[in-house]
C-alpha cells in the first residue's frame, strides 16, 4: 500500500480551506489600487483592529511587507539594528542591502530578541562619520531558532529604550499568531512592543496568499507609495483578501494551538529515540529543530532516506533538521512520523 505523504517541510503549504473556498467565490470585487476592492478594505481594518494600530495595508508577501517597512521606516544609508539570524537578514535576498540601501548591525540573541543592553551599546552616538542608527527589527516567533517566542518582558523594554533614544521599532510577525496562542495574550499585546508589524496570512494560518502591514495611518499612507513602486498594487483583491478574513478569524487563529500540540508530540516521541535529541524547552509553537548525534549519518541523508518513506523534512546542517507542524497534518501523521524516523535509524 502506499504512503500518505506527511509534508512537515513547512507550514507555507497549507491549503484553503473549505470556508475560505465558499467566501471567497461569492466576494464582491473591485480595483483595490483606487482603494474600491470591499474585501480588501475589510481585511485591512480587522488586522488592524486585531493589532492594536491605527491602519493596515495587504501585500502579496511578507518578504514585501518587510521591505515595504524599511524603505518607509528610513533613508539610504541608515543602519538597522537587528537580531543575527532574523528572516530579514538572512532569508529575503538581501533586499534590505540591495533595495532599501540600508546598513545592518547585527546581535545575537539566542532567546530570539537581541539583548536591550547590547542594542543600547549599538545605537550609534550623532557623528558625521557615522550611519544614523534609525529602526530596530525584532522577529516574533523567530524563524531560524525554531519558531520560538522571545520574552515579552524583554520586548518591552526594547521599546522603551527605542522610544528614548527616538529609534522606530519594526516586528517581523510573519507568525506573530503562533506568538500569541502560545503567551496566552491577544496578538495586539505584542504587537504593542513595535511601531509597526507585519503578519503573514499563509503560513499556519492558511489563507492562500498575502501579507499585512500595520502601523500609524500615515506611515500606512506613505507605505502604499513603496508598496505600489515594488509592483505590490494587486487590483481585484477580494476572493484573496476573503481568504485573509476567515484566516483572521478567533476560531482559525485559536486552531494553531493544534499544530502547537502536534509540535510538542513528535518533539517529545523523536527525543525518547537513541542518537537523537530535541531541546523540548525551545519547542514552542509549530517548529521542531531535531539533533542527529550519529557520525554515520548526516542530516540531509536523513531527510532522504525519510522522503523515501513518505516523510518529508529539512535539513538546516549537518546534524539538524527541521519539522514544521501545520493544518495539514494530523495526530495520526506524528506518530506514523515517529514511526518512520525509527525505520529509518534501525
Ligand atoms: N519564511 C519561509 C522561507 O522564506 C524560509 C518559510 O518557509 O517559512 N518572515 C519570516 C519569519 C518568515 O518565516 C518568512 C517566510 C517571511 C518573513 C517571508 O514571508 P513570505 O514567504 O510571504 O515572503
Amino acid at each position: 500500500m502506499k504512503r500518505k505523504i506527511i509534508d512537515l517541510r513547512r507550514d507555507t503549504i497549507t491549503l484553503p480551506t473549505e470556508e475560505m473556498k465558499q467566501f471567497a467565490f461569492q466576494a464582491p470585487l473591485g480595483d483595490s489600487v483606487y482603494g474600491e476592492d470591499p474585501m480588501q478594505n475589510e481585511l485591512e481594518s480587522l488586522a488592524a483592529s486585531l493589532l492594536g494600530k491605527e491602519a493596515s495595508i495587504f501585500l502579496p508577501s511578507g518578504t514585501m511587507g518587510n521591505l515595504v517597512a524599511l524603505l518607509t521606516h528610513t533613508t539610504r544609508g541608515d543602519e538597522v539594528i537587528l537580531e543575527e539570524n532574523a528572516h530579514i537578514r538572512t532569508s529575503e535576498t538581501g533586499g534590505i542591502g540591495a533595495i532599501a540601501g540600508l546598513m545592518v548591525r547585527t546581535l545575537r540573541g539566542e532567546d530570539g530578541a537581541p539583548d536591550p543592553d547590547d542594542i543600547r551599546r549599538a545605537i550609534r552616538p550623532q557623528d558625521i562619520h557615522y550611519p544614523r542608527t534609525r529602526l530596530i527589527c525584532l522577529e516574533n516567533t523567530h524563524y531560524r531558532y525554531g519558531g520560538i517566542v522571545p520574552p515579552l518582558e524583554k520586548l518591552r523594554a526594547i521599546k522603551r529604550l527605542a522610544e528614548e533614544a527616538g529609534l522606530r521599532v519594526h516586528l517581523d510577525g510573519a507568525r506573530l499568531f503562533n506568538a500569541a496562542v502560545y503567551l496566552g495574550v491577544p496578538a495586539r499585546d505584542i504587537a504593542a512592543c513595535a511601531d509597526t508589524v507585519m503578519i503573514s496570512l499563509s503560513k499556519g494560518l492558511g489563507a492562500p496568499v498575502g501579507s499585512l502591514l500595520a502601523g500609524p495611518k500615515d506611515f500606512i499612507e506613505e507605505a502604499k507609495r513603496y508598496r505600489k513602486m515594488l509592483g505590490g498594487g494587486m487590483r481585484q483583491t477580494g476572493w484573496l483578501c476573503a481568504c485573509g478574513i476567515v484566516a483572521l478569524s478567533p476560531e482559525n487563529i485559536a486552531r494553531l494551538e493544534e499544530d502547537h500540540r502536534n509540535a510538542r508530540l513528535l518533539a517529545e516521541r523523536l527525543a525518547e529515540i537513541e542518537g537523537l535529541s530535541v531541546d523540548l524547552s525551545r519547542v514552542q509553537t509549530n517548529f521542531v529543530l531535531l539533533h542527529l548525534h550519529r557520525k554515520d549519518l548526516a542530516a540531509h541523508r536523513f531527510v532522504e532516506l525519510l522522503q523515501e518513506r513518505g516523510v518529508l523534512a529539512t535539513p538546516v546542517s549537518a546534524s539538524l533538521v527541521r519539522f514544521v507542524t501545520s493544518r495539514e497534518v494530523t495526530r495520526e501523521d506524528i506518530l506514523e512520523a515517529v514511526e518512520v524516523v525509527k525505520e529509518v535509524l534501525r
